[in-house]
Parts: C-alpha cells; sequence; structure tokens
C-alpha cells in the first residue's frame, strides 16, 4: 500500500512537470506566430505603400521628363525666336538708315530747292515791281492824256429812261447792301387820272418810283463806281407827285465812303416834272447816289425820276437831254 502511494505520487510529479513545461511553450509559440503573421501583414502593408510611392515617383520622373522636354521646347522656340527678330531688328535699322539717307538727301533737295524758289520769288518780285512801276507810268501818261482829252469833250457816261428793264447804258441800280430800307420801282405810264400817284414819265412809257415807304424809309438808285478823275455833269427829271406826304429827295456824290449832298428838295409839289442838272467834280471812288426819304408816313404820293443822264465835263448847253 505505501508503495502505491509513492508511486502515485511520483507519477503525479512526473506528470505536472511534464505537462506544465509543454503548455508554456505552446503559449509562446502561440504568441510568436502571431507577432509574426503581424510582421508579416505590416511588411506587406508597407509593400503596398512601397509600390505607390514607386509608382508615384516614376510618375513624377515621367512628367519632370516631358516637362523638361516642353522647356528645352520653349527655350528652342525662344531662341528661334531671338534669332528672328534680331535678324528683323537688323533689318529694319539697314531701312531705316536708307530711308534716314533718302530723308536728308530730300531736305537737302527742298532746302536747295526753297533757296532758289525763294530766290526766283524775289526776282519776280522785283521783275513785277519793275514793270508795275512801267505800267503806272503808262497809264500816268495815258490818264493824264485820257483825263485831258475826255474833259476836252462830252461823252456820255450813262443813260438812265427806264424803257427796258436792262439798260446797257445805264449805271445806276438800286441798292441791296441794307444802306435803304426800301426799293426805286419801274413803272409804266397809265393813262388814269393822276391823284396821288405818279402817272406819266416825263419821256417814253416808264419811269421810276419809290415803292410805299414808312416814316423815314428811304429808297437809294446807287451808280456803279465812275472813273476817277473826270468831271461830271448829272442831270435828272423829278417829280413829287401830289398827295399828303411830304418827301426829301437827296443827290450825294460818295467818295471812299465819303457822303456828300450836292442836292436837295423837299415838299409837296403838283404834277409837274422837274429839270435838274449837277456839276459833280472829280473825286475818287466816286458813286453818286439818288435818296428817297418819306417824312410824313402816309402812303399816298410818290418821288418819281426819270432821264438820268451823266456826261463827262462841266454841264453845259451839250448835256441837255
Ligand atoms: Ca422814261
Ligand atoms: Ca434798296
Amino acid at each position: 500500500m505505501r508503495v502505491a502511494i509513492i508511486f502515485s505520487f511520483f507519477v503525479f510529479f512526473v506528470n505536472g512537470n511534464v505537462f506544465g513545461s509543454n503548455t508554456q511553450n505552446s503559449l509562446n509559440i502561440d504568441k510568436k506566430e502571431t507577432e509574426i503573421e503581424d510582421i508579416r501583414l505590416e511588411v506587406n502593408v508597407m509593400k503596398g505603400n512601397y509600390h505607390d510611392l514607386l509608382k508615384r515617383v516614376i510618375d513624377n520622373e515621367n512628367t519632370i521628363e516631358l516637362l523638361e522636354n516642353d522647356k528645352q521646347y520653349l527655350t528652342n522656340e525662344v531662341e528661334n525666336l531671338k534669332r528672328q527678330l534680331s535678324c528683323e531688328i537688323e533689318e529694319l535699322h539697314v531701312i531705316t538708315g536708307e530711308h534716314q539717307q533718302d530723308l536728308n538727301e530730300t531736305n537737302f533737295d527742298l532746302d536747295h530747292s526753297g533757296h532758289s524758289f525763294n530766290k526766283t520769288v524775289q526776282e519776280l518780285g522785283y521783275k513785277v515791281d519793275v514793270l508795275e512801276t512801267k505800267l503806272l507810268c503808262l497809264e500816268r501818261k495815258n490818264s493824264e492824256e485820257s483825263l485831258e482829252e475826255w474833259n476836252n469833250k462830252t461823252e456820255v457816261v450813262s443813260v438812265c429812261t427806264f424803257e427796258t428793264i436792262e439798260e446797257e447804258n445805264c449805271v445806276f441800280y438800286n441798292d441791296e447792301t441794307g444802306l435803304d430800307k426800301r426799293n426805286w420801282i419801274r413803272h409804266l405810264s397809265s393813262t388814269k387820272t393822276c391823284v396821288t400817284d405818279p402817272c406819266r414819265s416825263m419821256a417814253g412809257n416808264y419811269y421810276m418810283y419809290t415803292d410805299n415807304l414808312n416814316y423815314l424809309d428811304n429808297a437809294l438808285l446807287v451808280s456803279k463806281i465812275l472813273q476817277q478823275g473826270v468831271k461830271l455833269c448829272l442831270s435828272f427829271n423829278y417829280n413829287f407827285m401830289y398827295g399828303p406826304s411830304s418827301w426829301i429827295l437827296e443827290v450825294i456824290a460818295s467818295s471812299s465812303g465819303n457822303n456828300r449832298t450836292i442836292f436837295t428838295t423837299s415838299g409837296i409839289h403838283s404834277y409837274q416834272w422837274f429839270y435838274k442838272k449837277l456839276y459833280i467834280q472829280p473825286e475818287c471812288n466816286l458813286q453818286i447816289m439818288f435818296n428817297g426819304i418819306d417824312t410824313a408816313n402816309y402812303n399816298y404820293g410818290k418821288i418819281s425820276l426819270d432821264n438820268i443822264m451823266l456826261f463827262t465835263g462841266e454841264c453845259g448847253p451839250q448835256t441837255f437831254p
């Protein structure tokens, strides 16, 4: 019995040691395997990351290569453009130089031409002065001869009978420059009884009378500028037609804008025509004007003119119409 107990104890002891050691080892192995598996997984993850990184590196290298190629291409293009522009700038310099030379030559020619032109103008001016002096002398000589000749004989300068609208030898016309308010009107003789208007001409069928005027309105019949330095004789017929109006008729000698009244008459007359003859001294830029003025503001009665004659020389019997 005692042996059996010891044996059992021995078995228990041996089994307890052997089985305890084996369990511990198994746990260690499992732990190691787990660690190995973890490491393996980690390595796989790292491998995956490495592959991705490697792929990105390769992609970036490709991109860098492409960019470098582009850079090289652009660098080449820039170089080509530089060379091309350089050539064009050089050509422009050459062209500009040529144009500058042409311009200089043109300026030189112009200066030369201008000098020649000015010289020619001066020479022509001098010749013109000489010719003008000669012409002046000739004109003076002719003028003196002509004046003497004209003043020694009577010539008709102007004849205004008003029988036609246009009279070739009549130098008088209505002023249209604004010096007056109204016009003289060509009028046909009437067979009516003359009451308030003129009805018959002095001679022929037509005469001139003033338009209906307002108070102090006037009408000017003006001659052309007459020959200078010539004595003149003016003769005319006038009529203040009977009526309530009162009128002034002036004859003015205008010399270069200076007016000198050489005859004036006014009042109310009858149907009668009056005759007047005036000597006019030689003056420069002479114009003769008939100025009719209404001083009563009635639309009745008019001033009439007919047979205005202008002769050279002093008034004498030969100037009667
Ligand atoms: Ca007449
Ligand atoms: Ca007028």
